[in-house]
C-alpha cells in the first residue's frame, strides 16, 4: 500500500476496479472443460448448454414431463424442451438460464426467439479450435484446469494412447473413483498407479470430491487410502491436494447427475490433514454455505491451506456477495475468490463476467474503507490484488512444485 504511484481519491476508486478486473485473464482453476485433444469429452455448442445439469434441475419444477421420459428424448428434444419451459413459457431469471442468454448475446445471437434454429446454425458453423479461442478471450481466461479421470473408460484410453496438449489447458488428477473403487487394491498399487498417472498427465495438482460426511482419519478404504497413498504421492511429487467436501450424492438419483445435494461438513478433518501433513498444500472448497465461515478461519490457522471457490450451489451472486466479503475481511488477498466448474466451453462467458460483475462493488468497497481509515491506494497497488486473487494465489500453489 506504499503508493509509488499516485493515490486515488475515493470515487475513482470504482471505475479502477472494474478496469482491473476487466483486463487481467483469470487462470480458472476447477472445470470440466477438455482440450481439443480429449474429443467428445470436451462439451460445447447450445444444445450442451442447455441440457447442463443445473438447467435439467430447473426444469422439473417447471413442466410435467418425468426424468423418466425425459432421459428417454434425444439431446436435441431435451434442448428443445429446455428452452420453451425455461426460455419462453417462463422467464429466465435463474443465474443458470441467465447465463445461457448472456451466452447467447455474447455471440450477437438473438435471446428472446421461440427456438434453437438460429443458435444451432451459429454453433454448427464454428471450427472448435479457434471457437475456443474467441470463448476464452469473451470470458476473459488465461488458462483453465481440467477434470482428468484415469478410470474414466474413454478418457484413460485416449491418455495411454498419447494427446496432444495443449497450453491453454491444464490437467488435474481426478481420485474420486481411485479412491472410492480401491478395496480390491493395496496401497501399494495405488501408488504405482498415482506415479504412473502423475507421470503421463503432469496433473498441476491431484484433487477429489467428499461427501458431507468426511473424517479425518477415517476407518475405511477411502481413508486408508488417502493416509497411505494420496498424501504421501502429493508430498513427494509437490502437487497440492484438492479436496471439494459437502456432497450429499445422488439424494434424488431419478436426476442422475443433477441428483445429488449439499450437507454441511465437519471442517476438524482439515485441521488434522493441516496439522499431520505440514509439507503438504491443500485447495480446499466446501459445498454448504454454513461452512465458509470456519474455512476461513483454518486458513487463517494454516498456510498451506488454500480456500477457493464459491462451488456450485454457492456460485449464485447473493451467496458470492457473503463469502468473498467475509474472505476479504480474514484473508486480505490471500485466497482464490472463484472457479468457474464449467461443463461446457461456453459457460466461461457467463460465469467469469458474473464474477467480475459480484467482485466489482465488493473490492470497491474495501479500498474505500481502507481511504476512510487514513490508507492510500493507487492503481497499480489495485492490479496486483486482483493479479493475485485471479493468477498469482492458483500459481504460486501450483508452482511450488521440486
Ligand atoms: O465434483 C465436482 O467437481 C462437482 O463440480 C460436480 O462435477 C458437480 O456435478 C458440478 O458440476 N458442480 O458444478
Ligand atoms: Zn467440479
Amino acid at each position: 500500500m506504499i503508493a509509488q504511484h499516485p493515490a486515488l481519491s475515493r470515487n475513482e476508486i470504482s471505475a479502477v476496479v472494474q478496469e482491473a478486473l476487466r483486463v487481467t485473464p483469470v487462470i480458472d482453476m476447477h472445470t470440466h472443460l477438455f482440450m481439443p485433444s480429449l474429443g467428445t469429452l470436451g462439451l460445447w455448442g447450445i444444445d450442451q448448454l442447455l441440457t447442463y445439469h443445473y438447467l435439467e434441475a430447473e426444469l422439473f419444477r417447471s413442466c410435467k414431463v418425468t426424468p423418466e421420459q425425459y432421459w428417454e428424448l434425444s439431446l436435441r428434444e431435451k434442448a428443445d424442451l429446455i428452452w420453451r419451459t425455461l426460455f419462453v413459457v417462463n422467464t429466465p431469471i435463474s443465474e443458470a438460464t441467465r447465463g445461457v442468454v448472456a451466452v447467447l448475446d455474447a455471440f450477437g445471437l438473438r435471446t428472446d426467439v421461440p427456438d434453437l434454429s438460429e443458435a444451432r446454425e451459429f454453433f454448427e458453423s464454428r471450427d472448435l479450435h479457434s471457437h475456443i479461442r474467441h470463448v476464452f478471450k469473451l470470458a476473459g481466461v488465461s488458462e483453465v484446469v481440467m477434470t482428468n479421470d484415469p478410470l474414466d473408460e474413454m478418457e484413460g484410453r485416449l491418455w495411454q494412447r498419447g494427446v496432444e496438449r495443449d497450453p491453454q489447458f491444464h490437467s488435474v488428477l481426478r481420485l474420486d473413483r481411485i479412491l472410492n473403487q480401491a478395496s480390491d487394491k493395496s496401497t501399494l498399487e495405488v501408488r504405482r498407479f498415482l506415479s504412473i498417472w502423475i507421470d503421463r498427465m503432469k496433473p498441476v495438482y491431484m484433487a477429489v470430491s467428499l461427501p458431507d460426511s468426511f473424517q479425518y482419519p477415517e476407518q475405511s478404504i477411502r481413508g486408508q487410502m488417502l493416509q497411505e497413498a494420496v498424501l504421501p504421492a502429493c508430498r513427494e511429487s509437490r502437487l497440492p491436494l484438492s479436496l471439494m467436501i459437502g456432497v450429499r450424492y445422488q439424494a434424488n438419483p431419478r436426476l442422475r447427475l443433477a441428483g445429488d445435494a449439499v450437507g454441511r461438513a465437519d471442517l476438524s478433518s482439515i485441521e488434522r490433514l493441516c496439522v499431520a501433513w505440514p509439507d503438504n498444500r491443500f485447495l480446499v472448497s466446501i459445498l454448504s454455505r454454513e461452512n465458509q465461515h470456519e474455512l476461513c478461519v483454518y486458513a487463517r490457522k494454516f498456510s498451506n491451506l488454500m480456500p477457493f471457490g464459491c462451488w456450485w450451489f454457492l456460485n449464485n451472486p447473493s451467496i458470492v456477495e457473503e463469502i468473498t466479503r467475509e474472505r476479504l475481511e480474514m484473508l486480505g488477498t490471500s485466497f482464490i475468490p472463484q472457479h468457474s466448474d464449467a461443463r461446457v466451453l461456453e459457460q466461461v462467458i457467463y460465469k467469469w463476467r458474473n464474477t467480475r460483475r459480484t467482485l466489482a462493488p465488493i473490492l470497491t468497497n474495501a479500498y474505500q474503507l481502507l481511504i476512510d481509515d487514513g490508507g492510500a491506494v493507487a492503481a497499480a497497488d489495485i492490479e496486483r490484488d486482483i493479479t493475485r486473487l485471479f493468477r498469482t494465489n492458483f500459481e504460486e500453489m501450483v508452482n511450488s512444485g521440486p
